[in-house]
């Protein structure tokens, strides 16, 4: 009998009963100067503003990355790099590049180094049965200059000196100049959908729960809102994304992102089959209402290699792990862009210019 008591009293105590979180890993597929999210607003075929990073979904001819790419592509698309053999979504954010000066080439001139991404993990919070399916094809951005987005870098497990031998100045401050053994970033998205648009330009179809801006304190500065209310105006609540990606061996001193600033911005287009997606937003429930390392939903979905509940894989553990089923590497200059990306003097910017192979 005080058992059950205390039990009933800790349900009505912790919000986090029948909140859910799942944890999903990509490797990096390539970095190239496309975004399909930009594809109405561009009213066609180009190349985007900045080159992006791209997680997920990818086929031999590189389809899903071309500014064309729709649902049909993905779900259609033979490889994806993550870990989950049902999620066929793609992820990209502005590709992170070190900015290397005249100190060690001796040209005067500067360099843009790609960093190279460790991994990344896309997590879902959401509370089970309560939840709605991204609709097919859903696209959305995320950014950084909102505070909503709640983007933060962290330096694991402390910041450590620079000791770059071009020197160690820089403007950075979400791109510290400080090194660090792991920098991991994560951005969250918006949890609720206007029920019409899949995508818009200007962001509109999708919106933050109510409350969530509020909910940002000094004190609690990074609250979990997959669970506030969402506004009638945008009244389909969807999983929260917490977006993560992590370099290893961060050096410090200049490092920019590709759009030349130091803020983070994360895009997203759904390449599940919402059916499939909904039936895990209302079966799978695993007491996590936050991005958990530990809790998956592995009685609905297909780990390609297996995951064990409440067991958190060391990282190095889940890299060695998603080696083992890449999908072969796509040449992206090769086809869709033939502009250089990597070790470059500038970095390749504007909308609609520049060549995009057909
Ligand atoms: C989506 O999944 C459902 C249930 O698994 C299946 O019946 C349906 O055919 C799938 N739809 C597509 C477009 O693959
Ligand atoms: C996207 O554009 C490419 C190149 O023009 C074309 O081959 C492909 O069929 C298009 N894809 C879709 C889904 O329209
Ligand atoms: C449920 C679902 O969408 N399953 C699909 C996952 O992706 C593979 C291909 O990678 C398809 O064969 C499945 O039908
Ligand atoms: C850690 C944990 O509780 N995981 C659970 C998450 O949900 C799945 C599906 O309901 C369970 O099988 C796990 O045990």
């Amino acid at each position: 009998m005080k058992l059950i008591a205390v039990a009933s009293a800790m349900c009505a105590a912790f919000s986090f009963v029948g909140a859910t979180s799942m944890k999903m890993d990509f490797l990096p597929i390539a970095n190239v100067r496309t975004d399909a999210l930009l594809y109405d607003t561009y009213v066609g075929e180009c190349l985007s503003d900045h080159v992006h990073t791209f997680y997920g979904s990818i086929d031999p001819s590189a389809e899903t990355l071309r500014p064309n790419a729709t649902h049909g592509v993905l779900r259609r698309a033979e490889g994806n790099t993550g870990n989950v053999l049902e999620n066929k979504s793609l992820y990209w954010h502005p590709t992170i590049y070190k900015v290397v000066t005249a100190g060690s080439d001796g040209n005067g001139g500067r360099r843009f180094e790609a960093a190279d991404v460790w991994f990344a993990s896309a997590y879902y919070v959401w509370r089970t049965g309560q939840a709605s399916a991204f609709p097919d094809g859903l696209k959305m951005r995320t950014h950084g200059a909102d505070p909503v987005a709640r983007a933060t870098s962290h330096c694991a497990p402390e910041p450590t000196a620079c000791e770059r031998a071009d020197g160690c100045d820089g403007n950075g401050d979400f791109l510290p100049t400080h090194a660090c053994w792991e920098l991991e970033i994560n951005i969250k998205f918006p949890t609720c959908w206007d029920g019409v648009h899949l995508e818009s330009t200007d962001e509109s179809h999708v919106s933050w729960a109510e409350g969530c801006a509020s909910a940002i304190t000094e004190e609690s500065w990074d609250p979990e809102c997959f669970d506030l209310p969402c506004p009638a105006s945008h009244p389909v609540r969807m999983p929260e994304i917490h977006f993560y990606t992590r370099i290893l061996d961060y050096q410090g001193g200049q490092h920019v992102f590709s759009d030349g600033s130091d803020t983070f911005h994360a895009d997203y287009m759904s390449g599940w089959n919402s059916t499939a997606l909904q039936r895990v937003l209302d079966e799978c429930e695993n007491e996590s209402d936050t991005a958990s390392p530990d809790f998956f939903c592995s009685e609905q979905l297909k780990y390609r290699t297996p995951k064990v509940e409440g067991e958190q894989a060391e990282d190095g553990d889940i890299l060695e792990s998603l080696r083992s089923f890449q999908p072969a590497a796509v040449d992206v200059q090769r086809l869709i862009a033939p502009e250089a990306v990597d070790g470059m003097s500038e970095l390749p910017r504007g909308a609609c210019k520049g060549k995009l192979l057909v």
